[in-house]
């Protein structure tokens, strides 16, 4: 093999790297304001947030974090969690636990590296309609990736 061609299937191999460590596992689909008051107490009404894997292989996501800002609270995926190849993992806290407003979701891998985050989200309608990746696991690092649609929780 001549070392242009050698050097040109090192690079391929590395970008194939970068992109699995970059891209792999998202976060796809946000419901802040589902329809009914989920700040009531003991309400039934709970705000979820949904993973996709963008990858052809298993993604195991266990002891990973997801955070929201503005406020500080930390959700904990359980231990041994895995997500099928292009598949979804719902997450959920207990009712107003994400803000209807301004809110950015952050997800880390359990080495504390960072794996995705969701540009400012707001959700003032009290409605089916929540934020989405679309189509499911669109990455471009842009805004635009996001759009304000009828949910699809958990597919
Ligand atoms: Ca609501
Ligand atoms: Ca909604
Ligand atoms: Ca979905």
């Amino acid at each position: 093999m001549n070392s242009k061609i050698r050097l040109l299937y090192i690079l391929a191999a590395l970008l194939a790297l970068l992109n699995f460590a970059q891209a792999a596992v998202v976060i796809n689909e946000v419901e802040l304001n589902p329809p009914g008051d989920e700040n009531l107490r003991k309400s039934t009404f709970v705000e979820w947030v949904e993973l996709y894997n963008n990858e052809t292989e298993a993604a195991f996501i266990g002891n990973w974090t997801l955070t929201a800002q503005p406020g500080n609270l930390t959700l904990a995926i359980p231990p041994g969690a895995a997500i099928p190849p292009l598949d979804h993992y719902l997450l959920t806290g207990s009712g107003g636990w994400l803000s209807d407003g301004n809110q950015t979701l952050i997800l880390r891998r359990a080495d504390g590296s960072e794996a995705d985050r969701t540009p400012p989200l707001t959700d003032t309608r009290d409605d089916d309609l929540s934020w989405r990746r679309y189509p499911d696991g669109r990455d471009t690092d842009s805004a635009s990736d996001w759009q304000l649609m009828y949910s699809s929780q958990g597919f």
